[in-house]
This record gives structure tokens, sequence and C-alpha cells, in this order.
């Protein structure tokens, strides 16, 4: 494959020259900015998540600021999640979806307080959706992409790590709560959150110039740990179940189809848009839906485009996303996959780049 060129348009983070001393090996494109995606290798940058702490530059995913007296108001116009017993120190994944119902992104929600919101985004230019919908509305709200970049500290001794830095506040953080905690003459919100099942923070660095403090104090704290930079791992999210944007869910999916039905419990007097869809759809269910399936074989190639999934002459539905896993010794994978061949224990065929390979649909996923 041919190099990336570099332009303004193409942003760097933060962290990049971090990242490049640490010897990143592979990138790709989120939000229009590089996301690591190898550092030693894949299966090798998986067992180290999985037994030690690993650094992530994920300034990708970008924040949108709601910030003003309506900001409450746009926050929850733009989601079917409930959102009024959120605290001010809370994070929510939160679907985000059109006025049919169909998924425009699935961020993490940062609330600071009634009048002031992030919203953490995955891989769809919400901004302008959001920024559109203010105009529109005419709501008393300003919306725009703050200089926030999160860092990740991820893997079973992130909680000794970040204690070295920000000290033993870190664990009074519950699990998808937030602080904001000094560091270096200045202060970060740090949560408890991140894109891996092992555990960990989100550092929400604010000012651009301040990344490579906060990137160097971590590895310098962190040199008896065997920290190293790391990223979100293909292996370790698909064995957790943690969706792509972009690649298991696309615009053409409904928050039931992707799983997150249970995150759609607005009740009937909180307005928002796609509400009659997502409604019409919390009675009906969804006529396909996101399930585990392991692939029999050897270790299958990349996932570029989606792979047919066939159950004798019917075509049942899609693989999205797959990967060899060292830990459960088969081939893992996200499949959208058609009602009436759902169900655990069924036999589908895959029809992988190199071939028709054997797949079964699992009770959950791996993690
Ligand atoms: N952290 C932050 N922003 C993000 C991501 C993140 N923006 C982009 C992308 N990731 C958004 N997508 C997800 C997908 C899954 C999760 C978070 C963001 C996630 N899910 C947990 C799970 O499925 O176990 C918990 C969900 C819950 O119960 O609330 O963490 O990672 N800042």
């Amino acid at each position: 494959m041919a190099l990336l060129s570099h332009s303004r348009r193409l942003r760097v983070t933060p962290f990049t020259t971090g990242v490049e001393a640490a010897g990143v090996k592979a990138y790709t494109v989120y939000n229009r900015m590089l996301l690591p995606t190898v550092f030693e290798d894949p299966v090798s940058d998986y067992h180290h998540l999985k037994t030690q702490v690993q650094v992530w530059d994920v300034a990708v995913e970008r924040q949108v600021e709601l910030v003003g007296p309506d900001a409450a108001r746009l926050m929850q116009m733009i989601t079917p999640r409930d959102l009024r017993k959120m605290q001010p120190d809370q994070c929510f994944y939160v679907p985000i979806v059109d006025q049919n119902g169909k998924m425009l992104n699935d961020p993490v929600a940062i609330k600071h307080s009634e009048t002031r919101w992030w919203v953490s985004i995955a891989d769809s230019d919400l901004l302008f959706w959001i920024k559109g919908l203010a105009l529109g509305t005419g709501l008393n709200v300003d919306v725009f992409e703050p200089d926030v970049s999160p860092l990740a500290v991820q893997g079973p001794k992130a909680d000794i790590l970040m204690e070295r830095i920000f000290g033993p506040m870190v664990h009074d953080i519950r699990f998808f709560r937030h602080k904001r905690l000094p560091f270096n003459g200045t202060d970060f919100i740090v949560a408890r959150s991140g894109y891996s099942k092992q555990g960990g923070y989100e550092i929400y660095v604010e000012g651009h110039q301040n990344g490579m403090a906060l990137w160097e104090a971590l590895f310098n704290a962190g040199a008896n740990l065997d920290v190293r930079a790391g990223c979100p791992n293909l292996i370790e999210r698909i064995e957790g179940g943690l969706l792509s944007y972009g690649n298991d869910m696309t615009m053409q999916n409904s928050p039931f189809e992707c799983g997150l039905g249970k995150f759609c419990n607005a009740p009937d007097d909180v307005d928002y848009i796609g509400k009659n869809a997502i409604m019409l759809e919390r009675l009906t269910g969804p006529t396909r839906q996101i399930r585990a399936v392991s692939i029999a074989g050897a270790p299958v190639p990349p996932v570029a485009t989606t792979w047919a999934l066939s159950r004798g002459d019917q075509w049942v539905g899609e693989v999205t996303s797959a990967a060899w896993s060292p830990d459960y010794e088969t081939n893992v994978a996200i499949a959208m996959v058609d009602a009436p061949h759902w169900e655990a224990g069924t036999l589908l065929q895959v029809h992988a780049p190199d071939g028709i390979r054997e797949a079964e649909v699992q009770f959950g996923f791996w993690i």
C-alpha cells in the first residue's frame, strides 16, 4: 500500500511527536485526523494491553462543545437516551439518530453542567449536524470544536500509573464518571472510560500545548510498569463487542439493530429527533441485529469491505469486523444478521476474500 501524503487537512494531534518517537507502524484516518493502529504488531499490542498498561493517542475522539442556556435542551433533542437524571460528573454512551431513527454517530456525552456539555464523537461529522440544529431551532447555545484531545490510559495496570500522576483521587472516579484533577499547573477532566474492556481512564487534555508534558510524565512515571504507546486494538475490541461507527454500523442502521436499544429509553413525554421511528421500532423490534460470530479456519485477512453471510441458499447478513484471537484460538467477528438466523448456535457460511468458511453465531461477545 502507498504512503499517505500529509497536509493541514490530515490533522496531527498534540501527541503525534510522542507517537512517532514510540515507533508507530500504521495509522488510519478518523475525523480527518491520524489514529495509530499498530505499534509492535496487532498480536503483541493485544497481549501487552491485556496484561500491562498502555497510553493511547485518541485525540481523534474530537469534542463537540455545547454551551449556553439551551445546551441541555439541544443535547436531549439529538439523542433517544433519557438524559433527565444525568449528573454533572457523568459520561453517557448515547446513540445519535436522524429523523428516521438511523445512526449518525455513537459518541460519549460528557456533562459538565446543565449549560455545558461535550460530545466525544466517533468518525462522522457530527459538528455540522449539531451546529445546523442550533441554527435551525434558534436555541440559545454555542456549538464548536474546542481544543481538547483525549489521551487514554488502558490496561490492568492503568490504576497504578494514573495514581502516580494524579494521586489517589483517581480511585474515587467510578465507571463513566469524571473529575477535574490538577496536572502541571493546569487541570484536566479525567474519566474512568475508554475503548477497551481492560479498564482504564481517559484524560481530556485541554490545550494542544499541554499534550506532550502529560505524555512524557506518563512514560517517565510508568517506566517500571513496562508502559507502552498503544491504540484501540482490533482483536480486543471485537472480543469485547465494542462497535466501530462506519464499520459495524452506518447511517443505514437503527440503534436497535446495533444492540443499542437499551440506550433508547427516553419516556413518552420527552421529545427528540427520530422519536416516531424509535418508538415504533421499540415495539416491533429490529429485523436484523449485531451478533458475535466465530469464523473457522486460519487467521482471516482484514475486513476492507463487508463479507456476505449465507445459510444454505439464502443471504442472511454480513461480517463487518473480524480478526484472529490468540486467547480464544478462533477468528472472532462482528456481524449484522437477519432475525430468522441470529439465534446462538446457528451455523452460517461466510464469503471471505480467500474462500467460503463456516461461521457460528455466539451467545454473546467474548469479554
Ligand atoms: N471514548 C471517548 N470518545 C469516544 C470513544 C471512547 N468517541 C468515539 C468512540 N469511542 C465512540 N464509541 C464508543 C463505543 C463504545 C464505548 C464508548 C464509545 C464504550 N462502551 C462500553 C461497553 O460497551 O462496554 C460501555 C457502554 C455503557 O455501558 O455505557 O465504552 O471510547 N471519550
